[in-house]
Protein backbone atom coordinates (compact mmCIF):
# COMPACT_ATOMS: atom_id res chain seq x y z
CA UNK A 1 0.00 0.00 0.00
CA UNK A 2 2.97 2.23 0.70
CA UNK A 3 4.20 1.12 -2.24
CA UNK A 4 1.13 2.09 -4.60
CA UNK A 5 0.68 5.59 -2.57
CA UNK A 6 4.47 6.16 -3.89
CA UNK A 7 4.07 5.40 -6.97
CA UNK A 8 0.81 7.45 -7.18
CA UNK A 9 2.84 10.93 -5.50
CA UNK A 10 5.45 9.80 -8.01
CA UNK A 11 3.63 9.30 -11.09
CA UNK A 12 1.09 12.69 -10.53
CA UNK A 13 4.00 14.88 -9.53
CA UNK A 14 6.27 13.95 -12.88
CA UNK A 15 3.05 13.84 -15.52
CA UNK A 16 1.32 17.48 -15.99
CA UNK A 17 -2.21 17.44 -15.41
CA UNK A 18 -4.51 18.30 -18.36
CA UNK A 19 -5.12 21.77 -19.56
CA UNK A 20 -8.97 21.22 -19.00
CA UNK A 21 -8.53 19.45 -15.68
CA UNK A 22 -9.91 22.38 -13.34
CA UNK A 23 -13.02 23.09 -15.65
CA UNK A 24 -13.54 18.95 -15.58
CA UNK A 25 -13.40 18.91 -11.85
CA UNK A 26 -15.75 22.06 -11.60
CA UNK A 27 -18.77 20.50 -13.98
CA UNK A 28 -17.90 17.04 -12.13
CA UNK A 29 -18.01 18.88 -8.41
CA UNK A 30 -21.38 20.03 -9.41
CA UNK A 31 -23.22 17.30 -10.95
CA UNK A 32 -22.14 14.92 -8.62
CA UNK A 33 -23.51 17.03 -5.87
CA UNK A 34 -27.12 17.36 -7.81
CA UNK A 35 -27.39 13.81 -7.98
CA UNK A 36 -26.06 13.36 -4.21
CA UNK A 37 -28.59 15.86 -3.18
CA UNK A 38 -31.44 13.76 -4.92
CA UNK A 39 -29.42 10.64 -3.28
CA UNK A 40 -29.62 8.79 -7.14
CA UNK A 41 -26.81 6.57 -7.96
CA UNK A 42 -24.10 7.71 -10.13
CA UNK A 43 -21.57 5.73 -12.74
CA UNK A 44 -18.61 6.69 -13.79
CA UNK A 45 -17.92 5.41 -17.30
CA UNK A 46 -14.67 5.56 -18.78
CA UNK A 47 -14.62 4.48 -22.58
CA UNK A 48 -12.46 4.41 -25.72
CA UNK A 49 -8.74 4.18 -25.72
CA UNK A 50 -5.64 6.60 -24.17
CA UNK A 51 -3.04 7.92 -26.28
CA UNK A 52 0.84 7.41 -25.47
CA UNK A 53 2.62 10.43 -26.69
CA UNK A 54 5.77 10.04 -28.17
CA UNK A 55 6.82 13.58 -28.18
CA UNK A 56 5.76 16.79 -25.82
CA UNK A 57 4.93 19.05 -29.08
CA UNK A 58 2.97 15.90 -30.85
CA UNK A 59 2.71 14.86 -33.88
CA UNK A 60 3.16 11.07 -33.15
CA UNK A 61 1.91 8.81 -30.96
CA UNK A 62 0.66 5.15 -29.86
CA UNK A 63 -3.00 4.32 -29.88
CA UNK A 64 -5.22 1.13 -29.57
CA UNK A 65 -8.08 -0.17 -30.72
CA UNK A 66 -10.86 0.71 -28.96
CA UNK A 67 -13.79 2.37 -30.49
CA UNK A 68 -15.83 2.88 -27.34
CA UNK A 69 -18.78 1.47 -28.40
CA UNK A 70 -19.01 -0.41 -25.10
CA UNK A 71 -18.58 2.25 -22.98
CA UNK A 72 -20.98 4.18 -25.12
CA UNK A 73 -23.84 1.70 -24.94
CA UNK A 74 -23.62 0.89 -21.82
CA UNK A 75 -23.66 4.48 -20.44
CA UNK A 76 -27.36 4.18 -22.94
CA UNK A 77 -27.98 1.57 -20.19
CA UNK A 78 -27.25 2.88 -16.95
CA UNK A 79 -29.45 6.20 -18.02
CA UNK A 80 -31.98 3.95 -18.81
CA UNK A 81 -31.36 2.10 -15.15
CA UNK A 82 -31.86 5.60 -13.80
CA UNK A 83 -28.56 6.52 -13.18
CA UNK A 84 -26.14 9.86 -13.80
CA UNK A 85 -23.44 9.01 -15.80
CA UNK A 86 -20.48 10.68 -15.67
CA UNK A 87 -19.67 9.80 -19.49
CA UNK A 88 -15.41 9.97 -19.57
CA UNK A 89 -14.35 9.24 -23.01
CA UNK A 90 -11.52 9.37 -25.84
CA UNK A 91 -11.63 12.48 -27.54
CA UNK A 92 -14.10 12.03 -31.37
CA UNK A 93 -15.23 7.78 -29.95
CA UNK A 94 -18.46 6.90 -29.59
CA UNK A 95 -20.76 8.87 -27.49
CA UNK A 96 -24.14 7.45 -26.20
CA UNK A 97 -27.74 8.49 -28.56
CA UNK A 98 -25.35 9.49 -31.18
CA UNK A 99 -23.34 6.49 -32.03
CA UNK A 100 -26.52 5.15 -33.42
CA UNK A 101 -25.40 7.48 -36.40
CA UNK A 102 -21.83 8.31 -36.03
CA UNK A 103 -18.85 6.14 -36.97
CA UNK A 104 -20.92 4.67 -39.56
CA UNK A 105 -19.49 4.19 -43.29
CA UNK A 106 -23.01 5.64 -43.71
CA UNK A 107 -23.08 9.14 -43.15
CA UNK A 108 -25.82 10.67 -41.04
CA UNK A 109 -26.89 13.16 -44.28
CA UNK A 110 -28.14 9.54 -45.16
CA UNK A 111 -30.95 9.22 -43.24
CA UNK A 112 -32.23 12.45 -44.19
CA UNK A 113 -33.90 14.21 -47.52
CA UNK A 114 -34.91 17.57 -48.68
CA UNK A 115 -38.27 17.90 -48.44
CA UNK A 116 -39.41 20.95 -50.18
CA UNK A 117 -36.70 23.19 -49.02
CA UNK A 118 -37.22 21.52 -45.45
CA UNK A 119 -34.35 18.57 -43.75
CA UNK A 120 -36.55 15.92 -43.13
CA UNK A 121 -35.79 11.92 -41.71
CA UNK A 122 -36.32 9.34 -44.13
CA UNK A 123 -39.55 7.19 -43.27
CA UNK A 124 -37.65 4.20 -42.82
CA UNK A 125 -35.55 5.55 -39.83
CA UNK A 126 -38.50 7.79 -38.49
CA UNK A 127 -39.00 5.09 -35.72
CA UNK A 128 -35.55 4.10 -34.34
CA UNK A 129 -34.86 7.90 -34.11
CA UNK A 130 -37.66 8.64 -32.35
CA UNK A 131 -37.04 6.32 -30.10
CA UNK A 132 -33.17 7.58 -29.48
CA UNK A 133 -34.24 11.12 -29.62
CA UNK A 134 -36.92 10.96 -27.02
CA UNK A 135 -34.18 9.11 -24.52
CA UNK A 136 -31.45 11.52 -25.04
CA UNK A 137 -33.87 14.84 -24.66
CA UNK A 138 -35.51 13.36 -21.52
CA UNK A 139 -31.80 12.30 -20.26
CA UNK A 140 -30.61 15.38 -21.06
CA UNK A 141 -33.90 17.29 -19.33
CA UNK A 142 -33.02 15.68 -16.44
CA UNK A 143 -29.28 16.52 -16.33
CA UNK A 144 -27.92 13.11 -15.66
CA UNK A 145 -25.35 12.98 -18.28
CA UNK A 146 -21.87 14.86 -18.27
CA UNK A 147 -19.75 14.11 -21.07
CA UNK A 148 -15.67 14.67 -20.17
CA UNK A 149 -13.39 13.56 -22.65
CA UNK A 150 -9.45 12.50 -22.35
CA UNK A 151 -6.63 12.08 -25.04
CA UNK A 152 -3.70 10.45 -23.64
CA UNK A 153 -3.05 8.36 -21.22
CA UNK A 154 -1.82 11.21 -18.36
CA UNK A 155 -4.98 13.05 -19.13
CA UNK A 156 -7.34 9.87 -18.76
CA UNK A 157 -5.59 8.84 -15.12
CA UNK A 158 -5.52 12.41 -13.84
CA UNK A 159 -9.47 12.71 -14.38
CA UNK A 160 -9.87 9.49 -13.51
CA UNK A 161 -8.29 10.28 -9.65
CA UNK A 162 -10.01 13.69 -9.67
CA UNK A 163 -13.94 12.57 -10.10
CA UNK A 164 -13.57 9.01 -8.45
CA UNK A 165 -12.36 11.42 -5.16
CA UNK A 166 -15.12 13.51 -5.85
CA UNK A 167 -17.71 10.95 -5.76
CA UNK A 168 -16.10 9.70 -3.10
CA UNK A 169 -18.98 10.78 -0.07
CA UNK A 170 -21.69 8.70 -2.44
CA UNK A 171 -20.45 5.62 -1.04
CA UNK A 172 -22.36 2.78 -2.00
CA UNK A 173 -24.40 5.07 -4.43
CA UNK A 174 -21.18 5.64 -6.01
CA UNK A 175 -20.07 3.30 -9.41
CA UNK A 176 -17.24 2.83 -11.43
CA UNK A 177 -17.40 1.34 -14.99
CA UNK A 178 -13.74 1.03 -16.21
CA UNK A 179 -14.16 0.04 -20.22
CA UNK A 180 -11.83 2.76 -21.18
CA UNK A 181 -8.88 0.15 -23.30
CA UNK A 182 -5.97 2.09 -21.09
CA UNK A 183 -2.44 1.62 -21.95
CA UNK A 184 -0.17 -0.60 -20.01
CA UNK A 185 2.83 2.07 -21.17
CA UNK A 186 3.92 5.22 -21.46
CA UNK A 187 6.57 7.54 -22.42
CA UNK A 188 7.22 9.65 -19.08
CA UNK A 189 7.52 13.07 -19.21
CA UNK A 190 11.35 13.82 -18.19
CA UNK A 191 12.47 10.82 -20.63
CA UNK A 192 9.81 12.82 -23.41
CA UNK A 193 11.87 14.93 -26.26
CA UNK A 194 10.09 18.18 -26.86
CA UNK A 195 10.11 18.19 -30.59
CA UNK A 196 9.14 15.92 -33.36
CA UNK A 197 11.45 12.88 -33.65
CA UNK A 198 13.64 13.48 -36.40
CA UNK A 199 14.92 10.47 -38.82
CA UNK A 200 17.31 12.37 -40.44
CA UNK A 201 20.35 11.77 -38.22
CA UNK A 202 21.90 15.17 -38.58
CA UNK A 203 18.62 16.80 -37.35
CA UNK A 204 18.42 14.34 -34.15
CA UNK A 205 18.58 15.53 -31.01
CA UNK A 206 18.63 13.72 -28.00
CA UNK A 207 17.89 14.90 -24.34
CA UNK A 208 20.65 13.03 -23.06
CA UNK A 209 22.95 15.18 -21.02
CA UNK A 210 26.98 15.50 -22.18
CA UNK A 211 28.05 13.76 -18.94
CA UNK A 212 25.36 11.06 -19.33
CA UNK A 213 23.42 11.76 -16.50
CA UNK A 214 20.06 12.65 -17.92
CA UNK A 215 18.16 9.49 -18.98
CA UNK A 216 17.98 8.19 -22.84
CA UNK A 217 14.98 9.87 -24.40
CA UNK A 218 12.23 7.02 -24.37
CA UNK A 219 11.08 7.32 -28.11
CA UNK A 220 14.13 8.19 -30.07
CA UNK A 221 16.41 7.55 -33.25
CA UNK A 222 19.53 5.32 -33.06
CA UNK A 223 21.25 5.53 -35.92
CA UNK A 224 18.19 5.01 -38.63
CA UNK A 225 16.16 3.10 -36.69
CA UNK A 226 13.33 4.17 -34.21
CA UNK A 227 13.57 3.33 -30.48
CA UNK A 228 10.98 3.06 -28.36
CA UNK A 229 11.34 2.58 -24.52
CA UNK A 230 8.44 2.28 -22.85
CA UNK A 231 8.04 2.54 -19.01
CA UNK A 232 5.11 0.80 -17.38
CA UNK A 233 2.20 2.92 -16.14
CA UNK A 234 1.40 2.54 -12.75
CA UNK A 235 -1.66 -0.02 -12.00
CA UNK A 236 -3.73 2.37 -10.11
CA UNK A 237 -7.04 0.38 -9.73
CA UNK A 238 -5.61 -0.49 -5.97
CA UNK A 239 -5.23 2.91 -5.27
CA UNK A 240 -9.14 3.61 -6.75
CA UNK A 241 -10.16 0.93 -3.96
CA UNK A 242 -8.05 1.71 -1.23
CA UNK A 243 -8.18 5.38 -1.97
CA UNK A 244 -9.87 7.39 -3.64
CA UNK A 245 -13.37 5.31 -3.56
CA UNK A 246 -13.56 2.90 -0.67
CA UNK A 247 -16.77 2.72 -0.62
CA UNK A 248 -18.19 2.77 -4.19
CA UNK A 249 -18.87 -0.33 -6.37
CA UNK A 250 -15.80 -0.92 -8.70
CA UNK A 251 -16.61 -2.70 -12.00
CA UNK A 252 -12.98 -3.17 -14.69
CA UNK A 253 -12.51 -4.88 -17.36
CA UNK A 254 -10.27 -7.34 -19.21
CA UNK A 255 -9.02 -7.68 -22.84
CA UNK A 256 -6.87 -10.40 -23.62
CA UNK A 257 -6.63 -12.02 -27.21
CA UNK A 258 -5.37 -15.29 -26.14
CA UNK A 259 -9.04 -17.32 -24.88
CA UNK A 260 -6.93 -19.73 -22.10
CA UNK A 261 -5.54 -17.01 -20.04
CA UNK A 262 -8.72 -14.32 -19.85
CA UNK A 263 -10.41 -16.15 -16.91
CA UNK A 264 -7.07 -16.18 -14.92
CA UNK A 265 -6.55 -12.89 -15.91
CA UNK A 266 -9.80 -11.73 -14.57
CA UNK A 267 -9.73 -14.03 -11.34
CA UNK A 268 -6.02 -12.62 -10.71
CA UNK A 269 -6.98 -8.99 -11.41
CA UNK A 270 -9.78 -9.51 -8.24
CA UNK A 271 -7.91 -11.28 -6.05
CA UNK A 272 -5.13 -8.72 -6.64
CA UNK A 273 -7.43 -5.33 -6.15
CA UNK A 274 -10.48 -6.67 -4.31
CA UNK A 275 -12.92 -5.07 -6.03
CA UNK A 276 -16.44 -5.91 -7.00
CA UNK A 277 -16.19 -7.58 -10.35
CA UNK A 278 -14.20 -7.93 -13.72
CA UNK A 279 -15.46 -8.36 -17.07
CA UNK A 280 -13.53 -10.08 -19.12
CA UNK A 281 -13.57 -10.31 -22.98
CA UNK A 282 -11.82 -11.77 -26.26
CA UNK A 283 -10.49 -8.91 -29.13
CA UNK A 284 -12.73 -11.20 -31.65
CA UNK A 285 -15.53 -11.88 -29.55
CA UNK A 286 -16.07 -8.75 -27.71
CA UNK A 287 -19.67 -7.84 -29.36
CA UNK A 288 -21.21 -10.72 -28.59
CA UNK A 289 -19.61 -12.73 -25.68
CA UNK A 290 -18.33 -11.49 -22.14
CA UNK A 291 -17.58 -13.48 -18.98
CA UNK A 292 -18.32 -12.20 -15.45
CA UNK A 293 -16.08 -12.56 -12.11
CA UNK A 294 -16.76 -11.45 -8.59
CA UNK A 295 -16.06 -12.49 -5.38
CA UNK A 296 -19.89 -12.73 -4.57
CA UNK A 297 -20.06 -15.56 -7.16
CA UNK A 298 -17.29 -17.22 -5.07
CA UNK A 299 -15.09 -16.34 -8.30
CA UNK A 300 -17.35 -18.40 -10.65
CA UNK A 301 -17.14 -17.26 -14.28
CA UNK A 302 -20.45 -16.56 -15.79
CA UNK A 303 -20.73 -16.24 -19.62
CA UNK A 304 -23.37 -13.54 -21.09
CA UNK A 305 -23.55 -14.96 -24.56
CA UNK A 306 -25.53 -13.20 -27.74
CA UNK A 307 -27.13 -16.23 -29.81
CA UNK A 308 -25.55 -16.88 -32.54
CA UNK A 309 -28.62 -15.94 -34.55
CA UNK A 310 -28.69 -12.03 -33.36
CA UNK A 311 -25.15 -11.70 -33.49
CA UNK A 312 -25.12 -8.68 -35.99
CA UNK A 313 -26.49 -6.32 -33.09
CA UNK A 314 -23.83 -5.01 -31.06
CA UNK A 315 -23.66 -6.09 -26.71
CA UNK A 316 -22.65 -3.58 -24.24
CA UNK A 317 -22.24 -6.35 -21.05
CA UNK A 318 -24.04 -4.09 -18.58
CA UNK A 319 -23.49 -5.82 -15.20
CA UNK A 320 -26.10 -7.78 -13.10
CA UNK A 321 -25.36 -5.09 -10.51
CA UNK A 322 -27.92 -2.57 -12.78
CA UNK A 323 -30.64 -5.56 -13.03
CA UNK A 324 -30.88 -8.43 -14.26
CA UNK A 325 -27.67 -9.59 -16.56
CA UNK A 326 -29.64 -11.56 -18.69
CA UNK A 327 -32.15 -8.81 -19.22
CA UNK A 328 -29.65 -6.74 -19.85
CA UNK A 329 -27.54 -8.49 -22.10
CA UNK A 330 -30.85 -9.25 -24.04
CA UNK A 331 -31.48 -5.58 -24.26
CA UNK A 332 -28.57 -4.56 -24.90
CA UNK A 333 -28.45 -7.23 -28.08
CA UNK A 334 -31.56 -5.40 -29.66
CA UNK A 335 -29.50 -2.44 -30.22
CA UNK A 336 -28.14 -1.63 -33.95
CA UNK A 337 -24.50 -2.43 -34.11
CA UNK A 338 -22.23 0.29 -35.24
CA UNK A 339 -18.95 -0.98 -35.35
O1 LIG B 1 -14.42 0.17 -27.24
P1 LIG B 1 -14.76 -1.18 -27.76
O2 LIG B 1 -16.22 -1.49 -27.58
O3 LIG B 1 -14.27 -1.40 -29.15
O4 LIG B 1 -13.97 -2.23 -26.85
C1 LIG B 1 -14.32 -2.40 -25.51
C2 LIG B 1 -13.13 -2.88 -24.69
C3 LIG B 1 -12.63 -4.21 -25.27
C4 LIG B 1 -12.02 -1.86 -24.73
C5 LIG B 1 -13.60 -3.10 -23.22
O5 LIG B 1 -14.61 -4.05 -23.20
C6 LIG B 1 -12.44 -3.55 -22.34
O6 LIG B 1 -12.15 -4.71 -22.22
N1 LIG B 1 -11.75 -2.60 -21.69
C7 LIG B 1 -10.58 -2.86 -20.86
C8 LIG B 1 -9.40 -3.17 -21.71
C9 LIG B 1 -8.18 -3.50 -20.89
O7 LIG B 1 -7.49 -2.53 -20.55
O8 LIG B 1 -7.90 -4.69 -20.60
Amino acid sequence: MADARQAERDYFSNEPPPKDLTANVTLAREFIARHDHDRRRVVLVTSGGTTVPLEAQTVRYIDNFSAGTRGATSAEYFLRHGYAVIFLHRQFSLLPYSRHYSHNTRSFLDYMRDEDGRVVVDEQHQQDMLEVLRQYTQVKREGRLLILSFVTITEYLWDLREVAQLMRPLGPRAMFYLAAAVSDFFVPRDRMVEHKIQSNEEFAVTNESSDGTAPAAAARTEGRKLVIDLEPVPKFLKQLVDGWAPDGIIVSFKLETDPSILVKKAKYALEKYSHHLVIGNLLNTRKWEVVFVSKMEGFSEKWIRVPANRRTKSFSGVPSLVGSADLSAKEAASEPSQS
